[in-house]
């Protein structure tokens, strides 16, 4: 594979293309740099205590194109990260993906108050402080949230808008399974019902095998405790599966006999075992980060495409990029580990040659699944693919395409 690889030395020292930046880079490095004036200015105490980015970092999450946030109720609807900005794997925990807290604002909750209870087909009912749960044998584990709802339409103009529901962090808690372990699944049992604490409570029904496999009980998150709106102080990550099954401010976890209808199932499941199945799993999945909807190309030359890979299915193996609409296919590095359910970077060297173009990425993960076409998904379904209903998250390959003067714009257009 490494002999595949372009050679990064070889980009940056030679080709037409970087003559101008080269150029540029050598005159800098005879002259002195520009004197930048420092300005004395007041750190408050606050800032001090707990940090804030620059003030020339303007990255901001916006709200979903089609429901914007507040709404009239005052209510925060789905909220996408800014994924064209953000570098490496990790997503900010104040730039993650927020999703709709049904009927309620983010609880506050004191942890010193809460509890989360196991209970239902277990020989011991237990009751845990979040002190009892930190006391406990924890892991740390990378993994993407994404919401069902992340699917680009036509419409969308930035990566933001077409991909922004997804974000990956860092969680740290206890296992799942060593609480249920601790309980003492009884016979019989074969789902959980987790439930979060506020007014819609945000409960979920998860396989039981799901939930003895690898589903973390979460209170940290990027180093540090989980963040309010991400579900302060306890979350359930169940990896892979779709944002729903990610209950916030988890209490309370069930163990069932058969699969429970709750509130979120509502629109959520379907008779059609076809799309049934495709509610739990995320499939492969990637977008191209850079260059992306309303950024523009200075012009012709080298550039490095960057984007962002992940499924439900595991670890990303692998990464192609097409700059010719499709037609052909090159391998992109992955410039981060490869985590199972996490987000993975990859980069790609890249000439452009000023001429029209679109860019595609694919993706395989560990299992061999390969990200689909809209074109695959549409005769599967048996669709026109102009007008395909994705069923369950939206993983199709999807295009961005270059104007001559370097404008990139949603190739669904
Ligand atoms: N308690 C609770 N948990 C919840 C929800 C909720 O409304 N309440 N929303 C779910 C949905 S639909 C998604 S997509 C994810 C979003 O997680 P995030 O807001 O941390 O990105 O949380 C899930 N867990
Ligand atoms: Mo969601």
């Amino acid at each position: 594979m490494d002999s595949k690889r372009p050679n990064r030395r070889g980009f940056l020292k030679g080709g037409a293309a970087l003559a101008g930046l080269a150029a540029g880079a050598a005159q800098s490095a005879k002259a002195q740099p520009p004197v930048t004036v420092l300005r004395a200015k007041g750190v408050s105490k606050e800032q001090v205590a707990y940090g804030d980015r620059s003030r020339h970092e303007t990255s901001i999450r916006t709200p979903v194109a089609e429901r914007t946030s507040p709404d009239a109720f005052g209510l925060v609807f789905h909220v996408n990260a800014p994924l064209q900005d953000l570098v490496g794997s990790i997503t900010p925990s104040s730039l993650h993906y927020v999703a709709t807290h049904r009927g309620a604002f983010v609880p506050d909750i004191d942890p010193k108050e809460h509890r989360l209870m196991i209970h239902g087909m277990v020989d011991r009912p237990l009751i845990f402080t979040m002190d009892d749960l930190k006391r406990l044998p924890f892991v740390t584990r990378q993994h993407f949230i994404e919401c069902a709802g992340n699917r680009a339409k036509p419409t969308h103009m930035t990566v933001q808008d077409t991909h922004g529901l997804t974000s990956s962090s860092e969680w740290t808690g206890v296992l799942l399974s060593d609480l249920l372990k601790e309980a003492g699944v009884q016979k019989g049992a074969s789902w959980i019902v987790a439930e979060g604490a506020e007014e819609v409570k945000g409960a979920s029904s998860i396989p039981l095998g799901k939930a003895m496999d690898d589903c973390l009980v979460a209170y940290g998150q990027n180093g540090e405790a989980i963040r309010p709106q991400q579900g302060y102080p306890l979350r359930l990550l169940v990896p892979g599966f779709e944002g729903i099954f990610q209950t916030k401010y988890l209490r309370r976890i069930k163990v069932v006999e058969q699969y429970y209808m709750t509130y979120n199932d509502y629109g959520h499941i379907s008779e059609d075992p076809r799309t049934a199945a495709l509610g739990n799993q995320i499939g492969p999945k990637s977008v191209i980060t850079f260059p992306s909807g309303g950024q523009k190309l200075p012009g012709p030359g080298f550039y490095e495409i960057s984007g962002l890979a992940w499924s439900g299915g595991g670890a990303i193996r692998r990464v192609e990029v097409s700059t010719d609409g499709g037609k052909t296919w090159k391998d992109a590095e992955l410039r981060t580990p490869s985590y199972p359910m996490a987000h993975t970077r990859f980069g790609f060297h890249w000439k452009w040659d000023g001429k029209e173009c679109e860019l595609q990425s694919r993706c395989t993960d560990e299992l061999g699944t390969v990200q689909p076409t809209r074109a695959q998904v549409a005769k599967y379904w048996n669709e026109p693919v102009d007008k395909v209903r994705v069923r369950g998250t939206d993983n199709t390959v999807f295009p961005w395409r270059i104007a001559s003067d370097g404008s990139v714009r949603n190739g669904l257009a």
